[in-house]
């Protein structure tokens, strides 16, 4: 039998890293796309590397995404580069936008150049909800982001519905909740938590400064969310999805839930910094799955609990390594 052939932007980043692992053990062959960096930063692939074809591309560059589609030919393209961290898009608004608006325009039109039979994925976010017209969120609920980042999102998603009824491109937008694990980069506040609960466990640190303990997030597993961005693309009909467990959990519960999974009291270590208040937050997120698990047939695996306990063993195991 032929190999199927995927191509992922973003490959080097969390999602990216777990897509790649599950497409090759579906037997596909795996183009990711990697942009010019000084130093090479493929931690997150360093195990599959060998089984990746990695190609040099960019989303701020649409000749050589043309180049990358058209050199390699892939089936599926799934779409999850991004500046994909809310805190940053503030600061660096216009970068946000070229990249995690445009850059899906970029991507979409190389496809239409190229071969539009190419079935699409983009890594839409919850983030676009913002300020939540109602509870649970589901495909229908109206947009309202409250960040840079989320007007960005907001845009990649219209585009996509927009390509897929301009030019009947196979072209689906998983807007997904909020999805972590041990690949998480150290600014997004789970992994901010458990890495700094290791560092406390270790004696590195006393202190863990944080943001807004109060806000609400729907917490899954990322190698739960990758499957349902496969399971899009194997539809008959493309379409757009709320990717979400459906229970929310605020900071102070991720705090609670950390350090406890150390045997520690974070009371006595988080502290609150206002460095890291958003200048407009969103307060409250909850997905309602239920569209996914009845056309899709997914469900999540890992629960909140396990998953941050499995990101603090992650970290112990991390940080007693570099103490030697
Ligand atoms: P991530 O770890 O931050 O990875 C982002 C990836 O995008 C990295 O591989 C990065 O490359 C790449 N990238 C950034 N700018 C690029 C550019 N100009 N050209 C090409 N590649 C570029 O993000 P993630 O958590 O895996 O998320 C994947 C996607 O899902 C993102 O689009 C994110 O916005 C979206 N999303 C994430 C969540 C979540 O909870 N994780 C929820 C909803 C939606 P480098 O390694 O070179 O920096
Ligand atoms: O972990 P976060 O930075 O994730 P956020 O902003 O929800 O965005 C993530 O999920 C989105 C899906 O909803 C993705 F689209 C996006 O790419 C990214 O993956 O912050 C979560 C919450 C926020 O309310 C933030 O204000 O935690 C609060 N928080 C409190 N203290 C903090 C901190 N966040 C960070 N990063 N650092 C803190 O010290």
């Amino acid at each position: 039998m032929v190999a199927r052939r995927a191509l992922i932007t973003g490959v080097t980043g969390q999602d990216g890293s777990y897509l790649a692992e599950l497409l090759l053990a579906q037997g596909y062959e795996v183009i990711g796309v990697v942009r010019r960096s000084s130093t090479l930063n493929f931690e997150r692939i360093a195990h599959i590397q060998d089984r990746l074809t990695l190609v040099p591309a960019d989303l701020l560059d649409e000749v050589s995404l043309i180049a990358a589609i058209r050199d390699h030919r892939p089936s599926e393209v799934y779409n999850l580069a991004a500046q994909s961290f809310v805190q940053t898009s503030w600061s660096q608004p216009v970068l946000t936008g070229e990249t995690t608006a445009l850059g899906v325009t970029r991507l979409l039109d190389a496809i239409r150049i190229v071969d539009p039979e190419i079935r699409f994925y983009q890594a839409s976010s919850s983030e676009m909800f913002g300020k939540v017209h109602e509870v649970p969120q589901t495909e229908v609920t109206p947009f309202y982001p409250r960040s840079p980042y989320g007007v960005a999102k907001v845009y990649g998603h219209w585009i996509t519905v927009n390509y897929r009824e301009s030019y009947g491109l196979h072209a689906s937008s998983g807007m997904l909740f909020n999805h972590e694990s041990p690949r998480r980069g150290l600014e997004f506040v789970t992994r901010k938590v458990t890495h700094g609960v290791a560092r406390i466990a270790c004696g590195l640190d006393d202190k863990l400064a944080l943001g807004n303990l109060d806000s609400q997030r729907d917490w899954g597993y990322a190698a739960d969310y990758v499957r349902a961005m496969w399971l899009m693309l194997q539809q008959d009909v493309p379409s757009d999805y709320v990717v979400a467990t459906g229970e929310t959990h605020s900071v102070r519960e991720l705090c609670e839930v950390a350090f406890g999974a150390a045997e520690l009291d974070w009371q006595q270590h988080v502290v609150v910094d206002e460095r890291f208040l958003r200048p407009a937050e969103v307060d409250l997120l909850v997905g309602d799955p239920t569209k996914a698990r009845d056309t899709l047939g997914w469900e999540r695996d890992v629960g909140f609990a396990r998953l941050v306990e499995m990101m603090v063993e992650a970290d112990l195991d991390l940080v007693r390594a570099q103490l030697g």
